[in-house]
């Protein structure tokens, strides 16, 4: 599926986020950005060291990255030039500002896309593994943090939703769709 918003192409695929042939690639992350399972480990792995070497660096100087921000490294050896790792919330049952702070992490990482001035950029679907998040509110969220980017911002000119089970794709569509209707 895709659609247009002003200038920017949005697609919703099932695929794997490590193989994606984007400018970037967002890493769903934690605070200590030293890595872990699930994608971030997905993409540690497939990168290779740099990527680790990089976060280290940042942790060094800005002490890690806090629950709704997002850096920015290279993408070591990935086909995507650069990696945005930002960090969602875990889920508490929603009562903890996980809602602001997960639009934060999808709003973060496309303003530094912008100002790297990248052209194209895939996420997963933060926060929705090991977080607890539930998908379909996490999807209402990602969905409209990226519309709005969209409608104020040309770039990235694309941005991609790459989900990892037919499930999450369809959680996903079904959210563009709710905030989307046909006129
Ligand atoms: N490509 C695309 N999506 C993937 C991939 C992949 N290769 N691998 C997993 N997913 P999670 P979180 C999906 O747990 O909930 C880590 O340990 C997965 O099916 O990776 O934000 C970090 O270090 C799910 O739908 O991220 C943090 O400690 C989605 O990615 C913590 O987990 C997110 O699941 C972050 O938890």
């Amino acid at each position: 599926m895709s659609f247009t918003v002003n200038k920017t192409r949005v697609e919703l695929v099932r695929g794997d986020i490590t193989l994606q042939d984007t400018d970037a690639i967002v890493n769903a992350a934690n605070s200590s950005l030293l890595g872990g399972g699930g994608v971030d480990g997905a993409i540690h792995r497939a990168g290779g060291p740099r990527i680790l070497e990089e976060c280290k660096e940042i942790r060094a100087r800005q002490g890690g990255c806090p629950t709704g921000q997002a850096v920015i490294t290279g993408g070591g050896n990935l086909t995507a030039r650069y990696v945005i790792h930002t960090v969602g919330p875990v889920w508490h049952g929603g009562g903890h500002n996980e809602a602001a702070l997960l639009r934060n992490a999808y709003l973060n990482s496309l303003r530094l896309a912008h100002e790297k001035g990248l052209t194209s950029i895939a996420f997963p679907s933060i926060s929705t593994g090991a977080y607890r998040y539930p998908i379909e509110q996490a999807a209402a969220i990602a969905v409209s943090a990226v519309r709005e980017h969209a409608e104020n911002y040309d770039l990235p000119r694309l941005i991609r939703f790459v989900l990892f089970s037919d499930r999450d794709l369809i959680v996903y569509q079904a959210a563009w769709d709710a905030a989307n209707p046909v006129k």
